[in-house]
């Protein structure tokens, strides 16, 4: 959506004083994204090496809630809303998602967009392609406001990738 980003960078501004926090989360969600870095990267459609199904329903559930990948997979998830109300998936880790849920409240329209994310009307398809570069465990929640709170959320258990050679991903060290 067009306005987002002037919404986003106004929220960050509005929250910065009183929750630095949050600041960061709306800050992060247009730009360089820090919990982007600790879960993966936006994935190539070229590389998928599978696809796997996730709804979304009105009970609050993604069924199935739980996915496991290895470590280096680009997965194409096809997301079907199987309920009527608006339904969000939203890739991170789970104090960004924590973070992100925090800031719908307060600005429910706020629309998401971004490679980690999508959000669908009742009866809709999409998909996402996610590359789990990182091994460990990716948050996935819905974040239409209360879904995440009524425990709209998953779990991408990213296995370690058994490589002769070592690619231990290097810590961002960031000076900030
Ligand atoms: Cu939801």
């Amino acid at each position: 959506m067009k306005f987002r980003n002037t919404l986003l960078a106004w929220a960050s501004a509005a929250l910065a004083a009183a929750s630095p926090a949050l600041a960061a989360a709306a800050a992060d969600g247009q730009h360089h994204d820090h919990a982007n870095a600790a879960m993966g990267e936006a994935g190539q459609a070229s590389q998928v090496t599978r696809t796997v199904e996730v709804q979304m329903r009105d009970s609050m559930q993604f069924v199935p809630s739980k996915l496991s990948v290895k470590q280096g997979e680009t997965l194409r998830i096809v997301v079907k809303n199987a309920g009527q109300l608006t339904h969000e998936i939203v890739l991170g880790s789970e104090k960004y998602l924590k973070a992100h849920a925090e800031l719908m409240k307060k600005f429910p329209e706020m629309e998401h967009a971004e490679p980690n994310m999508l959000t669908l009307a009742g009866g809709k398809t999409g998909e996402l392609v996610w590359k789990f570069s990182r091994a460990g465990i990716v948050n996935f929640a819905c974040l239409q406001p209360g879904h995440f709170e009524a425990g709209m959320k998953g779990q991408v258990r990213v296995a370690a990738a058994k490589s002769s050679a070592k690619n231990t991903p290097k810590e961002d060290k960031h000076a900030h």
